[in-house]
């Protein structure tokens, strides 16, 4: 990707900045740009030093700005978004704004100054409640919040612009995603939390029993399989899952994350099971690994201590 132009998206955000230093480290030209809702502009201070850098504080609702701001750019890397599936119960309008409109900008800018390839964050969150696993992407899906639908709907997009404009679009469908600068904020990722909360020594809240399954990915996975799709033809109008292909249950990882952070005094306390939320949830990566010939190098143990080291 070196002298490649790029645009990210969400670029202040957990994935976007990490995103965004994998790309300078490779030799590309980064704009980024970010609303900076979620996204944290201590996030970029390392981007910040690389002339290759340059940032734009905007909102993807805003079109004429994508327009101009895609100019002379090959790539971009979508991960702007209204990213929390219990605010989107909150606020369903904002989210479609954000997550829909917001994603038709990005592909009207896209086209009218051909972009070479756009490579656009999906969600998990797609399949629902489905009892089928692991979840496949040809499976019929059942979105059950509003988080969800925009994320469906905004796939659909990505395949229906590289069906009728050629378009190069490849949506990777991330499961839970964790990993530095992801924040302790209570609508962020659940290891997040967990981590802020064994640090701060404060007990955790487990929604529902914790028999509730995840596959948690580390952030490094999600870096490698987007610069991979960066470069490839065959993802063109693509939707592809992103995991480590295992599950782990929320009771089973906060207990080996108190365990082995060695902090004493942390209660387990159980709340209701959040609306929205789904019961289990992992993929299978076949298709990934097809595609783009990516695994995941890092299982939730092994990712949690290089988090830790991090923290
Ligand atoms: C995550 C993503 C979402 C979507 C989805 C894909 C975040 C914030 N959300 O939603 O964007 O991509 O994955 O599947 O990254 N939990 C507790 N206690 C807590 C926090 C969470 O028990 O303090 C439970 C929660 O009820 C859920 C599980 O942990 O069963 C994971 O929650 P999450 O908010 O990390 O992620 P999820 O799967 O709702």
């Amino acid at each position: 990707l070196e002298g490649k132009r790029i645009l990210v998206t969400g670029a202040a955000g957990f994935i976007g900045s990490n995103l965004t230093d994998a790309l300078l480290y490779q030799g590309a030209e980064v704009t980024g740009f970010d609303n900076l809702w979620n996204g944290r502009m201590e996030n970029l201070e390392s981007a910040q030093q690389n002339k290759k850098f340059i940032f734009h504080q905007g909102d993807v609702r805003d079109y004429d700005r994508l327009l101009h701001l895609m100019k002379d750019i090959d790539i971009v890397f979508h991960e702007a978004a209204f990213i929390s599936v219990p605010k989107s119960i909150l606020m369903p309008q904002l989210c479609n704004d954000v997550n829909i409109t917001g994603t038709l900008n990005i592909l009207n800018a896209a086209r009218i100054n051909d972009v070479e390839k756009i490579v656009f964050a999906s969600s998990a969150a797609v399949y629902g409640d489905d009892p089928t696993l692991p979840k496949q992407e040809k499976m019929r899906l059942n979105p059950i919040s509003p988080y969800a639908v925009t994320k469906q709907a905004a796939e659909a997009y990505m395949v229906s612009y590289n069906q009728a404009y050629n378009l190069n679009t490849t949506s990777l469908r991330y499961f839970n995603v964790y990993g530095p600068r992801q924040q302790g904020s209570p609508y962020s990722g659940a290891i997040a939390i967990f981590i802020a909360n064994i640090f701060n020594r404060k007990n955790i809240t487990i929604f529902g029993d914790g028999n509730q399954t995840r596959d948690f990915t580390y952030i490094k996975d999600i870096i490698k399989i987007n610069l991979l799709a960066a470069e490839s033809k065959e993802s063109a109008g693509k939707i592809i899952n992103v995991g480590t292909g295992k599950p782990i249950s929320i009771i089973e990882i906060i207990k080996f994350m108190i365990e082995y952070s060695q902090k004493e005094g942390i209660e387990i306390e159980y709340d209701p099971i959040r609306a929205g939320d789904i019961l289990h949830s992992y993929g299978d990566i076949t298709l990934a690994k097809d595609i783009l010939g990516f695994e995941a190098d890092y299982d939730v143990f092994r990712g949690f201590k290089e988090y830790l080291d991090f923290y």
